[in-house]
């Protein structure tokens, strides 16, 4: 077949389209459709990016017809250009969901189901490699999928500019996934405006989790061999030469702007760094409240986790963990571990009476959770029931007692009146019940592969088994957090807000939700400066640390350094006292605005901008567009920066210092002005140079 939409999207439009009022369609592959951090990405910028678009914003996934009832409100299309489209393709059996996705915002959104074209997948597949010369092997599902979708919106893009043909429309991509729509645009000249985002580097990833010393050795690479030798060559393809085709090619930090500039060899002309949505409560001590009753729930779990060695005080307990993605290396849980192994050796030394229970949430295979983790539950709810209802029995017999009392009977009733010998034989039982031989168990769940888990061998190597005289306690709970689990049923929010610290030493991260989501709920976090959140935080903030937000260098000391220094941040965290700890808290809340989208959003309409004036040159030429736009000069308008609200980062308690130029212009650094910078000039570090770059390949091949 060919493509349905070739010939009508090559046909020039009749007249110059009108930039000032653009469409945009967003698309990535977690439209809708929950698989990571590119959803979190997605569903929390709508509602800014609604604010700008309105009706003119559509957001375009993949069609899952299992979570799209949940996702979306089905509705008749009033854009009579786009109902004309969707109906052309289904005329050719091209089946799609269009209507309003139920999150905040209600954007528009298009979801098209790649398994109505599945009957296209050789043929586009033939065409991908003759127009982009692009390879696909038979049995990668993912690249696949990535392909019929990327077909199908392309198709959609081509026909629908075919028929409106006045207002100029924006398309932007999401990582590699969606990419394969962008060459498409390039090749068949649609006439649409690209931005490809990626969030992370295929290669980068891949090869971090690796045992390579990757930023040092960034310029080295022969990426075409690393990625032959990972199998991962044509997903390479495809990143790549998304990257290439876009108008304008984004990311969003500067640490992956270097990998990108390296492994995808074009320099990202932005920044886009990762918002969220963040919700100020009206009394300023309502997450301090919110912590309290999280941590209570905690505090309910692990009075059941630990039945039979709950020797330590609650009260004088402090909770962190570490939570994401299941990538080992990338994830920095060898270090976590390694750490919390060092820290438990310096409370025990120092006398110290804190107890710190570390909690690993990371989702991998399991069949079920374990006996011993149900069981200290159960035995711990019926030890809550048995109590309770001896203390229901007791207020009876006072009561009884009290109603009783007159002339010279004695007012104060005997103990042995009110606690009966059956009461006391209950709680015996539950009492016995709670004896046991093993200690409480590491994780909650069977896992699939038990014996090859690096989770689990790296807790048995440093020998963290939960003994009594362990200060550090440690649980891996293998899987999501949910309010309905029965073990630990808290959903993640609730789970972030009553800990005390979330500690994330990740080797490779792009960006970082978790630390920047413990900052909005005003919980401390630790980081490293090769995270993206890690290097923005240490940009705009002289002294993050004494703001709750450590930042742990894994850039430019060994890793004995590091783990030497994150130890130590630990550490110095649990000799804070409980008001140093509600001072931190505040003080960390005191940050979100600069995590907030109403901040951030701006570097997402500046890149659009540049999409539009590069595919239309001449419509600002012509003085259409924003007017924000002088003629030749792109730091006019957005590129100016508004400002961050520094008001809201408030007197009480101290603000913290932000660097002098901390405007939202300056957190993502833009366009031409990246263009201008040389390697070594990202932000957040000194990273070396093609300068000094040698000829050889200076690190083992893994
Ligand atoms: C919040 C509550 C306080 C509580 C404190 C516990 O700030 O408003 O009432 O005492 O949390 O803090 P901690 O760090 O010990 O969990
Ligand atoms: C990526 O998801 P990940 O955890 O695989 O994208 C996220 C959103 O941009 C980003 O926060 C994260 O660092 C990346 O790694």
């Amino acid at each position: 077949m060919s493509v349905p939409d070739a010939t009508l999207a090559a046909s020039e439009p009749p007249l110059p389209r009108d930039v000032s009022r653009p469409l945009l369609f967003e698309c990535a592959w977690e439209v809708a459709n929950k698989v990571g951090g590119i959803y979190t990405v997605i569903k929390t910028k709508v509602p800014i990016t609604v604010s700008e678009f309105g009706d003119r914003y559509c957001l375009i996934g993949p069609l899952s017809y299992k979570s799209a009832p949940m996702e979306v409100e089905p509705e008749e299309p009033t854009d009579v250009h786009l109902k004309a489209t969707l109906e052309a393709m289904r005329a050719q059996g091209a089946k799609a969901l269009y209507g309003r996705w139920l999150i905040d915002g209600n954007p528009h959104v298009l979801l098209f189901d790649t398994g109505s074209q599945y009957s296209r997948l050789d043929e586009w597949k033939g065409d991908l490699w003759n127009l982009a010369g692009i390879p696909s092997p038979p049995n990668d599902h993912e690249t696949n999928e990535s392909i019929v979708f990327g077909y199908l919106v392309a198709w959609f893009l081509g026909d629908y500019v075919s028929r409106q043909q006045t207002t100029a429309v924006i398309a932007h991509f999401h990582e590699w996934q969606a990419g394969v729509a962008i060459p498409l645009c390039r090749k068949r000249h649609i006439d649409v405006t690209t931005v490809f985002t990626t969030h992370a580097t295929l290669l980068g990833r891949y090869l971090c989790a690796g045992s390579v010393d990757f930023y040092n050795n960034l310029q080295y690479f022969d990426v075409d061999h690393e990625a032959g030798k990972r199998g991962i060559y044509h997903r390479y393809c495809i990143e790549r030469s998304a990257t290439h085709c876009a108008d304008v090619f984004t990311t969003v930090s500067h640490i992956t702007a270097y990998e990108s500039e390296h492994l995808l060899k074009r320099k990202p002309d932005g920044v886009l760094p990762n918002g969220l949505n963040v919700v100020k409560f009206q009394a300023m001590h309502e997450f301090q409240n919110l912590h309290s009753k999280s941590k209570e729930k905690i505090n309910e779990f692990v009075r059941g986790h630990f039945y039979g060695h709950y020797d330590f005080d609650l009260d004088n307990t402090l909770y962190m963990f570490t939570a994401g993605r299941y990538e080992y290396r990338n994830k920095g849980v060898d270090m976590f571990i390694e750490s919390l192994a060092r820290l438990n050796h310096k409370l025990q030394t120092s006398g110290s009476t804190v107890t710190v229970v570390a909690f690993i949430i990371m989702p991998a295979a399991t069949h079920s959770y374990t006996i011993e983790a149900l069981k200290g539950q159960a035995v711990t709810k019926q030890l809550r029931d048995a109590v309770t209802e001896i203390q229901q029995r007791i207020g009876e017999r006072l009561f009884d007692h009290a109603a009783r009392a007159h002339g010279d009977a004695p007012t104060t009733p005997l103990p042995e009146t009110l606690l009966s010998s059956e009461d006391l034989i209950l709680l015996k039982r539950r009492i016995f019940a709670l004896k046991r031989n093993s200690l409480p168990p590491v994780t909650t769940h069977n896992m699939a592969d038990d014996a090859t888990d690096p989770i689990l061998n790296q807790i048995r190597r440093v020998r963290l088994f939960n003994d009594a005289s362990d200060r550090v306690k440690i649980v891996f709970h293998p899987d999501f957090l949910n309010s309905n689990n029965p073990i630990l049923g808290l959903d993640y929010e609730e789970f972030v807000r009553g800990c005390h610290l979330g500690v994330f030493p990740s080797y490779y991260e792009p960006w970082g939700y978790t630390p920047a989501e413990c900052t909005v709920m005003g919980i401390p976090s630790i980081t490293t400066n090769l995270s993206g959140f890690g290097c923005f935080m240490q940009d705009l903030i002289e002294h993050p640390e004494e703001e709750g937000c450590y930042i742990v260098d894994r850039r430019s000391q060994s890793v004995e350094e590091s783990v030497t220094q994150l130890t130590t941040d630990m550490f110095t965290f649990c000799n804070k006292t409980r008001r140093q700890r509600i001072n931190q808290r505040n003080r960390v809340e005191r940050l979100s605005p600069l995590l907030d989208w109403k901040n951030l959003g701006v570097e997402y309409s500046k890149a659009r901008q540049l999409a539009l004036r590069r595919a239309y040159p001449d419509a600002f030429w012509q003085g259409q567009g924003s007017a924000e736009w002088d003629e030749g000069d792109e730091a006019v308008g957005y590129f100016a920066g508004g400002g961050v609200d520094r008001a809201t980062l408030g007197s009480m308690p101290p603000s913290p210092r932000l660097r002098g130029a901390a405007t939202p212009g300056d957190l993502g650094t833009l366009t031409e002005k990246m263009q201008g910078l040389k390697t070594s000039d990202y932000r957040g570090h000194q990273w070396p140079s093609g300068d000094d770059e040698e000829d050889f390949y200076p690190f083992p091949l893994v």
